[in-house]
């Protein structure tokens, strides 16, 4: 039996030792080279800092476009660490990184950190970050239509079983006119106006591709107004091509709601925002199509409840993470404490989005923090009524909440 202080120190102990399957990323297995994305500079341009830095920046855009990359880092760093305090999370999480790689952040010298960066080898540099982070698996974000990554999926390479893939189809889905001239140059006989065998031959596509990448998923990511059903190529393509290719490969999509890309293009790849999607179109998949297996996260904090509502109608449809702009202590603890008191333990409470392969390690440290506190009052609240959680059922249940759960509904 637990004295209440050591069931919360048994909490926090599990959640700290129980490796993570991060299933939303956008790393790279290391044979894609320069596509994993590590380091110093890199965790300084991150595009969550250089929306932030250019609220402080007294710099046209186009000056700092024009910069090289250790350049913006410079810029980045005096003006959200040097001339303010790094308050925010996606500042904290920098010296989260730092101070976990042993690193003596308040000397705020960066000349010295980016010397010990330059010490490391990147497949050490991977193992060493995987470890500190204690993630056992990474998936993946692969996109067929990324002429980077493409070519290396083509020529072929030894994976390596710490990074999985999943396939990435938002051009397919959102951009179908420019896609189709795409998709006949590499052999597929489609048309813009879906006559002849287009949905036939957009499955063969998403099979090839499915099997190239051993995709663990198929996935979109869809504007606020994304609807279902609907007169639109994204509700065709959804209804005659997704659809019939989940059932026969046993895939599941998943559906990320509410990001309204480039409203400051100025800012690229930072300037998109979000806004309130409609519920419906999710309900109406999972119904509709109930043999199809869903996984869904929403951008916007106003879509949580009604979300997880939906995930309670329907057993095709997995929660997911704590996107993007959610991804902060304040929003992740009222999400996760909701998600656990409306569907218990079958979701995956976050995921990392990490695009630098560092950013691991405070992603999951921030997010482990969270997750230990809300369950231990979670457990508190059992532990009251007499029902006291074993250290294996909570081991059992972190399992679950580490990508466990999520394994076994892709398997179902
Ligand atoms: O669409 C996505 O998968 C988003 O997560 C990204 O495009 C976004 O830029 C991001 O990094 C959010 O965390
Ligand atoms: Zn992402």
């Amino acid at each position: 039996m637990h004295a209440p202080a050591a069931l919360r120190e048994t909490v926090a102990d599990v959640v700290h030792r129980t490796p993570v399957y991060d299933i939303h990323t956008h790393l790279y297995d290391p044979a894609f080279g320069e596509l994993l994305l590590w380091g110093i500079d890199e965790l300084l341009i991150y595009h969550y800092l250089i929306a932030e830095s250019f609220r402080q920046f007294d710099l046209p855009y186009d000056k700092f476009w024009s910069m090289t990359k250790k350049q913006q880092a410079d810029a980045i760093w005096q003006a959200l660490f040097i001339d303010h305090s790094p308050i925010s999370e996606a500042c904290r999480g920098v010296l989260t990184v730092l101070n976990a790689l042993g690193l003596d952040v308040k000397k705020r010298d960066l000349p010295a950190l980016r010397q010990h960066f330059a010490k490391w080898q990147v497949g050490d540099f991977v193992t060493r970050c995987l470890d500190l982070a204690n993630v056992r698996q990474v998936c993946m974000t692969n996109s067929p239509f990324d002429d980077l990554e493409r070519p290396v999926w083509e020529r072929g390479f030894t994976r390596d079983p710490r990074f999985v893939g999943a396939l990435r189809i938002d051009p397919l889905l959102l951009d179908w006119p420019n896609t189709v001239p795409k998709l006949r140059a590499w052999g597929y006989d489609v048309s813009v106006d879906f006559g002849g065998q287009t949905f036939g031959e957009v499955r063969r596509f998403l099979g090839d591709w499915t099997k190239k990448i051993d995709a663990q998923y198929c996935m979109v990511s869809l504007t606020p107004e994304f609807a279902f059903p609907a007169h639109n190529d994204t509700a065709q393509l959804i209804q005659h091509a997704i659809m019939p290719h989940g059932r026969e490969y046993g895939q599941a999509f998943a559906l990320m709601i509410g990001v309204k890309r480039n409203v400051n293009p100025r800012l690229r790849l930072a300037g998109d925002s979000l806004g309130k999607a409609d519920i419906m179109a999710v309900e109406n998949l999972c119904s509709e199509f109930s043999d199809n297996k869903f996984l869904c996260t929403m951008l916007s904090r106003e879509n949580q409840h009604e979300l997880c509502v939906t995930a309670r109608k329907f057993r095709n449809l997995h929660v997911f993470g704590c996107w993007w702009f959610l991804n902060n202590p304040s929003i992740i603890e009222e999400i996760t404490r909701m998600r656990l008191e409306l569907i218990g333990l079958s979701m995956t409470p976050q995921h990392s989005d990490c695009r630098v392969l560092d950013q691991l390690v405070y992603k999951w440290q921030h997010s482990r923090g969270l997750l230990g506190k809300v369950l231990a009052d979670k457990y508190e609240d059992l532990a009251a009524t007499g029902w006291e959680p074993t250290r294996a059922e909570i081991e059992r249940d972190v399992h679950e909440l580490f990508g466990g759960a999520l394994e076994r509904f892709l398997k179902s």
